[in-house]
């Protein structure tokens, strides 16, 4: 059978400034859709990367005294390691700077200019560097100091009169319109979508694609006094990383993308521009872009001024990987904003880990190593409440899958959680450490039902805490094949299993 292909990506990060939680977090909201659709035996590919040209990076280099080009490689190179430390499982990182990169970006040129979608003109208006953003002056406003922002972003714009060439977006309403109609699915979630209709409906005019100011970017094919709009220069990365334009290229199949993971603040280039250039070169567009919320720290926005950019990594080393994934994805409800807290890290991780999974799989294991031979142990003859527990872990996968689709990942971890909830119970109630001087056979069917429910929580949870959770499979003594497949075989009765030790340690609250 020929497997579905799956081609998910995130946005490729800016290098002007170090990684934060923001970056890791959409990374990881995509790794954990990636790692999902593996455990399904889809045929993924999973991009990320670093944006690179422009003019924030550019002064940005220009600020810490070095070229453009080795300030992005000290930048992006950090950008790796924080996708490593996050155990994020991309199969290609993406640099704008790469040669692959600057020549599809000339060969998309080429086909626009072909298909008679650009023209050279003079570009005059506001333009907001943070934002690497076109603004019309109704976008606007003026401070109390009498300077301009961008409303939407709070970014300063300045006014920028420049020779520019331009692509005939105005002549993509229409058709903008009528695909959002047809694949209602395209832009989620639906608020995003009601907000890029009304965008869209209220007239789109043609979008200044180069600029000539300065020169860090892809060079314009045949005329080298611009570079490429960084915009334009950057949605061509998930055609890149496909081989675009060369079609024997090994992952052009993969093209159109799945899913576009993006941060609320850069749907309209993604769902509005980014369509339009594919529409406009004549190839395929993406089938979702799904835009999530932003995160404060403290109750605070993450900013420059305010200095409280947190770096995922320290609190790696201090909580845990897999706490911090999982903290991020089931905290808060993906498409909403959000605030990191410590206190709320630690309260996920005591009571859903540390209390939750963590505890069940210890009380279980421990227990079956001390007292049940150190092996899965016989089955039995199993009761009703054995089998309904065991019906409960088996139907996960399905109602895990409902929620994934719609990238709901805390209703995806809730419906784990309840069965941890019913296992718990059930081990309550069960009581083995009495049956074992009274029934040690009924001990056993508990003791097996309980490994058979663990083996199901450890498979589904393996794309949000992939190091823990294989942690617990080694110590089910599950091989090699760790995919949902799996779970259609049942478990080996006497297969030895390794001593276990705790899953997840608990956060000692400060006083
Ligand atoms: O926009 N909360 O790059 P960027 C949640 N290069 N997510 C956040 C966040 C926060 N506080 N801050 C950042 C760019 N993000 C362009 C993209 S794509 C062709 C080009 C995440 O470095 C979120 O995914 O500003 C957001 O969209 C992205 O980082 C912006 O990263």
């Amino acid at each position: 059978m020929k497997k579905t292909k799956f081609y998910i990506t995130t946005p490729i990060y800016y290098v002007n400034g170090a990684p934060h939680l923001g970056h890791a977090y959409t990374s990881t909201a995509a790794d954990v859709l990636a790692r999902w659709h593996r455990l399904e035996g889809d045929d993924v590919f999973f991009l990320t990367g670093t944006d690179e040209h422009g003019q924030k990076v550019e002064a940005a280099a220009r600020a810490a005294g070095i070229e453009p080009q080795e300030f992005a490689d000290r930048v992006a190179a950090d950008f790796e390691d924080m996708a490593k430390a996050m155990n994020i499982s991309n199969d290609d990182f993406i640099r704008t700077t790469m040669p692959r990169h600057k020549a599809a970006c000339q060969a998309i040129w080429k086909k626009l200019q072909e298909n008679g979608f650009i023209y050279l003109g003079a570009y005059e208006g506001w333009y907001a560097v943070r934002d690497e953003a076109f603004y019309d002056e109704s976008e606007t406003a003026l401070k109390p100091d009498g300077s301009r922002y961008a409303v939407a972003s709070g970014a300063a714009v300045e006014w920028v009169v420049e020779p520019s060439y331009f692509f005939k977006l105005s002549a993509f309403q229409d058709k903008l319109l009528e695909f959002y109609e047809a694949n209602p699915g395209f832009i989620a979630p639906t608020a995003k979508r009601n907000e890029i209709l009304s965008f869209v409906r209220s007239g789109l005019n043609d979008l200044s694609i180069s600029r000539t100011s300065f020169s860090w970017g892809v060079p314009v094919p045949d005329d080298e006094t611009h570079v490429m709009y960084v915009w334009l220069d950057a949605l061509v990365n998930y055609l890149t990383a496909t081989g675009y334009p060369d079609e024997t290229a090994p992952r052009w199949g993969y093209w159109p993308a799945s899913l576009h993971l993006v941060g609320k603040e850069i749907i309209r280039f993604h769902s509005v521009y980014w369509p339009a250039f594919l529409m406009g070169a004549g190839l395929p567009l993406p089938e979702k872009v799904f835009s999530h919320g932003w995160w404060t720290v403290e109750g605070e926005k993450m900013s420059k001024s305010l200095g409280n950019f947190i770096d995922v990594r320290p609190l790696v080393q201090e909580y845990g990987l897999d706490q911090i994934r999982y903290f991020l994805l089931r905290e808060v409800p993906f498409g909403n904003d959000g605030d990191f807290s410590r206190d709320a890290l630690k309260r996920r991780i005591n009571s859903d880990l540390a209390n939750g999974i963590g505890n069940l799989a210890q009380r279980t294991l421990s227990f079956i190593g001390k007292n049940a031979g150190a092996a899965v142990p016989p089955k039995g003859a199993l009761q009703e409440t054995d089998e309904a527990l065991i019906a409960q872990a088996v139907a996960l996968p399905e109602k895990m899958r409902a929620t994934m689709d719609k990238l709901a990942f805390h209703e995806a971890l809730d419906e784990a959680w309840r069965v941890i909830r019913a296992a718990d119970g059930y081990i309550d109630a069960q009581a083995p450490w009495s049956l074992r001087k009274t029934d040690t056979d009924r001990m056993n069917s508990v003791l097996y039902t309980l490994c058979a429910v663990l083996r199901v929580l450890g498979v589904v949870l393996q794309p949000f805490m992939p190091e823990t959770m294989g942690k617990l499979l080694d110590y089910l003594a599950l091989s090699e094949d760790r995919s949902l497949a799996v779970l259609d075989a049942p478990l080996v009765e006497g297969t030895a299993l390794p001593t276990p030790s705790g899953l997840f340690p608990r956060v000692v609250e400060a006083a």
